[in-house]
């Protein structure tokens, strides 16, 4: 059904928080078996694997294992970008085995002038490395991509009026002047999005049935395609000697923030996790029926999930996860949730829930969480190794934002 669908819904929703059924929220730290898990080692060994086998089995799907060999091709190294204070690297990452799939273009941004390895964020883009940056060398991205408003894509390709149309969420000399390196894709790269997406994607080349695959119940969904790209940059990040590894953030806005809060549950080698505005299937708990719902996503957007994740729509109950429970499985690593005052679809206040009731699992590592039991006001950041703001403001990325990533990311990076 799609996009403008989706948009229609945020006209009829419920906003009115008394109106939400109540709820109790499936508990976090009894293992399947009925025990009570109450150390760090209960959740590492126990609770987590299942936890994680539940996001795998009823939300995101199971990353499939058999994309064989991942190849790195560096196809340009600027030493002069953005006005000689980065080098700009454009990466090609390939799966040999796997030949037709065109394969993902990553940009790379790195601080010149460091004495030692910079640490990195890691996040996928809506329109591509061209609209993420504003130098006009970057090659225009060539796939697919959703229509836009302002009509820079024409017949769903980007043109040059798409330069740096996403640069606004990409504030690369800010980031890149704290001493922070930048690694982005377009995650239309892994598919396009929208429902038959997946045929002309990832998800069908690594099927043994290519696009007449049948989506059973487990199987990943997209969101899980474009975390799976995120992973492969940081396979990539781990081979450049001028990145620290060791010093990973995931970022992601909205859809992509749902990919990220996924990416930081599947894979440990992230640092840090953030989810900016991630809503409705990524922070927000989903049983709190306000703003977008459960329904309305599934309907919406079915090939985000996997195919289970739809009949939990008016059945939230059912479920056995929520997102509190996606929160945890970044633990004990910092991971920070923002929320935006207008961005009611989104549900501000079930975002800043899903991560105060994560809490016990970071006190299993001595770990502190918010510090308030209560949202904050706007534009007042709270937290530590969870920490969370409400900003002024619509659905999106900002400067305001990014100021709170990067204090945030150096004080966690620099213990
Ligand atoms: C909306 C969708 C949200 C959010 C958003 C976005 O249409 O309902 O869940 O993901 O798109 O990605 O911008």
């Amino acid at each position: 059904i799609g996009e403008d669908w989706a948009n229609a819904q945020q006209k009829t929703a419920n906003y009115d928080e008394s109106k939400i059924p109540p709820y109790t929220l499936p508990a976090l730290l009894t293992a399947q078996d009925g025990s009570k898990i109450s150390s760090a080692e209960g959740w590492t060994n126990t609770r987590r694997p299942e936890v994680l086998a539940l996001f795998q089995e009823h939300v995101f799907g199971r990353t499939p294992a058999n994309w064989g060999r991942v190849s790195f091709e560096t196809r340009e190294v600027k030493k002069d970008a953005l006005g000689g204070k980065a080098t700009r690297k454009l990466i090609h990452i390939a799966l040999p085995e796997h030949p037709t799939w065109a394969g993902m273009e990553v940009m790379l941004y790195i601080p010149n002038g460091l004495s030692q390895p910079a640490p990195c964020f890691v996040g996928p883009s809506f329109g591509g490395n061209h609209a993420v940056s504003t130098e006009t060398d970057v090659p225009l991205s060539t796939r697919w991509m959703r229509p836009s408003k302002d009509k820079h894509i024409v017949d769903n390709r980007a043109t040059e009026a798409s330069r740096g149309n996403e640069s606004s969420r990409w504030p690369l000399e800010m980031i890149i002047g704290q001493g922070f390196a930048v690694a982005t894709y377009y995650y239309g790269d892994i598919e396009p999005d929208h429902a038959d997406g997946w045929k002309e994607g990832l998800r069908a080349i690594l099927s043994k049935d290519g696009a007449n695959t049948e989506w059973k119940n487990g199987d990943w969904g997209a969101i899980g395609a474009w975390s799976w790209g995120l992973s492969r940059i940081a396979d990539y990040l781990e081979t450049d000697d001028s990145i620290d590894a060791k010093k990973l953030a995931v970022i992601g806005h909205s859809r992509l923030g749902k990919t990220s809060l996924w990416t930081g549950a599947q894979d440990q080698r992230f640092g840090v996790v953030i989810s900016n505005n991630s809503g409705e299937g990524g922070a927000a708990l989903m049983r709190r029926n306000i703003g977008e719902t459960t329904a309305i996503i599934t309907k919406a957007f079915p090939h985000w999930f996997t195919k289970t994740y739809t009949s939990y729509a008016n059945n939230e109950a059912a479920c056995p996860i929520d997102k509190h429970m996606l929160i945890a499985l970044a633990a004990p690593r910092p991971i920070y949730i923002a929320s935006a005052v207008e961005d009611t679809w989104a549900d501000p206040k079930g975002e800043f829930l899903s991560g105060l009731n994560a809490e016990p699992v970071y006190a299993l590592f001595g770990q502190k969480g918010y510090g308030v039991n209560e949202q904050p006001g706007i534009d007042s950041p709270v937290g530590d190794a969870i920490a969370y703001h409400i900003r002024t403001g619509k659905h999106d990325v900002t400067s305001y934002d990014w100021e709170q990533y990067l204090r945030f990311a150096k004080r966690h990076f620099n213990k």
